[in-house]
């Protein structure tokens, strides 16, 4: 396979580029918006970068006809003969090919959905690449590039925008909410050298408070424990200075209306365009569980997704799964229960990869 990166003022001229020098059958892996450099590194304009690849093969080497000895020496029978041995040899690549053809995208198909991809997800992803290859046969290679780039592009990861000043986090039980949030809360506090509050409202579990208090002790870190809407607005106003403000939420059942309206009158509180809700879903939930969850909590208005225990799985389908039934995109994901090293900022190549199963 021969892969080249083209640069172009605009699409339709870097698509002549690739035709030119990789021929009809180059597939175009990826293309993005450039800045394009003149004389000394000064930028002069916007541009287009495109990566695109060939299928290089060798076509097998069948020397029978070399060896079939031409019995006429008419000119005709001679190019009967190499007309006749090329057909075969055509015929038997594109035998070959179609066979591998649908195989990779058969294997790929089983692998994708052994990593707990939804299997109509996996098909319509496979489906959608095999329509922009124009159904010529790629290879697994090929094919591995295709579906990486097609998942990262799908696989929205964001960043939280800087004028979010309240964070809440919402989810099902024993996800990792608490968890996560004293990351942040140490993250915001200790790096990014920010003023930060904390407030729960999960009063119902026996220890949550304690829990939380534990974890702000340590820090210095101040919460507040809110009973009512009533207290929920005198506590935004107290934490008024605060750069930012994390709202602990108890872990809901996404089947419970009534106790996910009781949650919803809390976040209705914060002031709107400065927050933002963190749905929190660890990476060991049953794929079958997940549009339930998604569906569930969209009553409290989440915007973007936490995937936490990344430890404690090896198949990472779930994630990409929930992008798709969400639309959401995947702000961190955590790696263990230590606070506050295990979390990161999410990362759409590393994360397509760990969709795929690919190290
Ligand atoms: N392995 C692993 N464990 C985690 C991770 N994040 C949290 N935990 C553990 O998960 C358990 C539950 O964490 P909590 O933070 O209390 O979960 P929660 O969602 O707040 O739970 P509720 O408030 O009861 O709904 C704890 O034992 C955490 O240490 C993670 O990324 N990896
Ligand atoms: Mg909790």
């Amino acid at each position: 396979m021969k892969i080249k990166k083209y640069r172009a003022l605009t699409m339709q001229e870097g698509l002549a580029q690739v035709k030119r020098e990789l021929g009809p059958d180059a597939v175009i892996i990826e293309s993005k918006k450039v800045r394009q450099k003149g004389i000394k590194g000064f930028f002069v304009g916007k541009g287009i970068e495109i990566t695109a690849a060939i299928d290089t093969f060798v076509l097998p080497h069948d020397n029978t006809l070399e060896r079939e000895t031409i019995s006429s020496n008419s000119r005709m029978e001679q190019e009967m003969y190499y007309l006749k041995g090329m057909m075969n040899r055509l015929l038997k690549q594109q035998e070959k090919s179609q066979v591998e053809g649908s195989s990779s995208y058969n294997s790929w198909l089983k692998r994708l959905v052994d990593n707990d991809l939804d299997s109509e997800i996996a098909r319509d992803l496979l489906a959608g690449i095999q329509e922009s290859a124009q159904d010529k046969d790629v290879s697994l290679e090929m094919l591995e590039i295709l579906i990486t780039n097609k998942i990262k592009d799908m696989l929205v990861t964001s960043e939280v925008p800087g004028k979010i000043k309240y964070i809440s986090f919402v989810g099902p039980t024993g996800v990792g909410k608490t968890t996560t949030l004293a990351k942040l809360a140490a993250y915001h506090t200790f790096e990014e050298q920010k003023k930060v509050g904390i407030i729960t409202v999960d009063t119902y579990r026996i220890g949550a408070v304690e829990q939380l208090k534990a974890y702000a002790g340590i820090t210095g870190i101040p919460v507040e424990v809110v009973f009512t809407s009533e207290e929920m607005k005198e506590t935004i106003e107290k934490f008024k200075d605060k750069d930012i403000v994390l709202v602990d939420t108890a872990g809901r059942s996404s089947k419970s209306v009534v106790q996910l309206s009781e949650t919803a009158s809390f976040l209705n509180c914060l002031p709107k365009g400065a927050g933002a809700v963190f749905l929190v879903v660890s990476a060991t939930t049953k794929p079958r569980d997940l549009k339930r969850i998604a569906q569930g909590y969209k009553r409290l208005g989440y915007n973007y997704l936490v995937f936490t225990k990344m430890d404690e799985t090896e198949t990472y389908g779930v994630l990409f799964n929930m992008c798709c039934y969400t639309g959401m995109p995947i702000v961190y994901i955590t790696t263990g229960q230590n606070v506050p090293e295990d979390i990161e900022a999410s990362d759409d190549g590393k994360l397509a990869n760990m969709v795929m199963g690919v190290d």
